[in-house]
């Protein structure tokens, strides 16, 4: 039987926390404008400090009472690609709450329930392969186990651009490893976490063993980092929250891994396939608006080909459709909020002061007139170019979180190099030439946790992600994110008695 939401009578869903396998209502919500107009498209339980330690709880009793963690991995994994199955069956109701509440074209939310089920299948899979290492070779009195055991409650902090695939590279991941989890969503994109949520109950994982609790970072989110019961906090979100995140561990020291900001850098050499090219770099900074922490937001362009390569890029840039996120034909969509908006005009308009010039966008799409009936243009920023960016420009090293290239030229592949390692970041980057000797000394060069040749945002669920300096600590996705909800125990065993170490009694 499906578990109905708090209220589902008007086209405003309404939603409570999930908290031990059922629906928790709440006395006051959260209200979300749709990123597309101003209409109210949801609204979200707006969690306070009791609700988030009753989420608590309820993780603390699943986990050291409940029967998940004691499960067989294949056990395990029967849960887990039931609840896939079920993602799979609600897949369009899913993909409608991502545009409504997340702002994303029909295309991209399709796509991110797709991989999203993908994550739940490979993690289910993963589940069999917890395996250690055993230590023989101590003599024949002595052997020992190094195991990896659930690290225990998780408390998973999700932002709002992608509510699904952020959930699925961290949820299914802890299940697989036997932990149990509380999730906390973006106070703007929570519908689809508590949709996961209450179909996870339906594949079968026993109560208590995934909750979810809405609300704002502070009060929900400060309480989860700060409990004592919370054993690991797994965050993906602004650099700034992740520095808060840490310091909350100045007194529990409980296992944080961070996935923060990045501002990755797309390497063009002469010699590239110039269209292949134009279009990796086109989606990897275009793709939901650009609103990715991966997103190649700095294009590093070699001199001999910067001219044509740019003229083709903003030819593409210009023809992206806007239009209906219902619409498949539809390429791009409205930033996630007014305040994310209005950051981006003042971002563009430092730059600009500061000596980038504007080759393309720069302004909402209500100010090119084929885009301006559109309900949304108004929200919309147009996909932006920035050249003659330097290095010393706020826009070189900070991240927009936006629709918003800048674009820097160099000669020599070690310029390259140096120029794509000036930042304070490390996430991702792409090189993009035929010359794959340079190619693989480009991506042993550059200290980022992905580097791409040829290509852009490849997100396998084998894939470890994660990033280098202040992009982050520790990885999603791929064994290593599996492990990372682990810790690793020593088991010692004698078979024959030690001689005492002590003299005689
Ligand atoms: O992020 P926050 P916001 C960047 C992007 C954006 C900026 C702000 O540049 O403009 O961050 O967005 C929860 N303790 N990214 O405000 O604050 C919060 O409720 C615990 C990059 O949305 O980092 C949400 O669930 N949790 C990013 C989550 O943290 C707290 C994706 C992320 O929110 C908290 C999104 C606290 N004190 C935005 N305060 C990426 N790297 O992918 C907030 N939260």
């Amino acid at each position: 039987m499906q578990a109905p939401l708090v209220s589902a009578s008007s086209q405003v869903r309404r939603y409570g926390h999930w908290i031990d396998g059922q629906p928790v209502a709440t006395a006051t919500h959260i209200q979300r404008v749709g990123p597309q107009s101003d209409d109210v498209v949801a609204e979200f339980s707006n969690g306070s400090d009791s609700d988030a330690a009753r989420a608590i709880q309820s993780a603390r009793r699943a986990f050291d009472e409940g029967p998940w963690p004691k499960l067989s991995g294949t056990e395990r994994a029967n849960v887990l690609n039931r609840w896939a199955d079920l993602v799979l069956l609600n897949l369009d109701h899913l993909v409608q709450i991502e545009i409504a509440e997340a702002g994303k074209t029909i295309r991209v939310a399709k796509g991110d329930l797709e991989g999203t089920v993908a994550l739940m299948r490979y993690a289910a899979a993963l589940c069999h392969q917890l395996s250690g290492e055993a230590f023989t070779d101590f003599g024949s009195a002595l052997q020992a186990m190094v195991i990896h055991e659930p690290v225990g409650v998780v408390a998973a902090i999700v932002p709002w651009n992608f509510p699904t695939i952020i959930f699925a590279q961290k949820v299914p991941f802890a299940l697989a490893a036997g932990c149990t989890v509380v999730v906390k969503p973006s106070e703007l994109t929570s519908g689809t976490a508590y949709e996961l949520a209450r179909l996870a109950t339906q594949a079968g994982l026993p109560n208590g063993a995934l909750n979810v609790v809405m609300g704002y970072g502070d009060p929900v989110g400060q309480h989860l980092v700060q409990s004592q019961d919370v054993d690991m906090v797994s965050f993906t979100g602004s650099t700034a929250t992740g520095r808060r995140v840490l310091k909350g561990q100045e007194v529990n020291f409980k296992r944080v891994s961070l996935e923060l900001g990045g501002k990755s850098a797309a390497i063009v050499f002469d010699d590239c396939d110039i269209e292949a090219a134009v279009e990796g770099v086109l989606f990897s900074i275009f793709m939901h608006s650009g609103q990715l922490c991966c997103a190649g937001s700095r294009l590093l362009v070699q001199n001999g080909i910067a001219p044509r390569f740019l003229e083709a890029l903003i030819e593409r840039a210009e023809q992206l459709k806007i239009g209906l996120l219902e619409d498949p034909s539809t390429d791009f969509g409205p930033v996630v909020s007014e305040v994310q908006l209005q950051s981006l005009k003042r971002f563009v308009a430092r730059a600009k002061a500061q000596g980038a010039t504007i080759l393309s966008g720069g302004d909402t799409a209500d100010s090119r007139s084929e885009s301006a009936t559109y309900v949304g243009a108004s929200r919309t920023f147009l996909p932006t170019i920035l050249d003659n960016v330097e290095c010393s420009m706020e826009v070189f090293d900070e991240e927009a979180f936006g629709p918003i290239l800048s674009v820097t030229r160099f000669a020599t592949e070690d310029e390259a190099v140096r120029l794509a390692n000036m930042s304070k970041y490390g996430l991702a980057g792409s090189v993009w030439t035929t010359n794959m000797r340079r190619a693989f000394d480009i991506a042993g060069k550059v200290r980022t946790g992905t580097m791409e040749i040829n290509t852009s945002l490849e997100g396998q669920p084998q894939l470890p992600f994660g990033g280098f300096r202040t992009s982050g600590i520790g990885r999603e996705k791929g064994k290593a994110g599996l492990e990372e909800f682990t810790e690793i125990k020593t088991v010692a065993f004698r078979l024959e008695a030690r001689p005492p170490f002590f003299g005689a009694k």
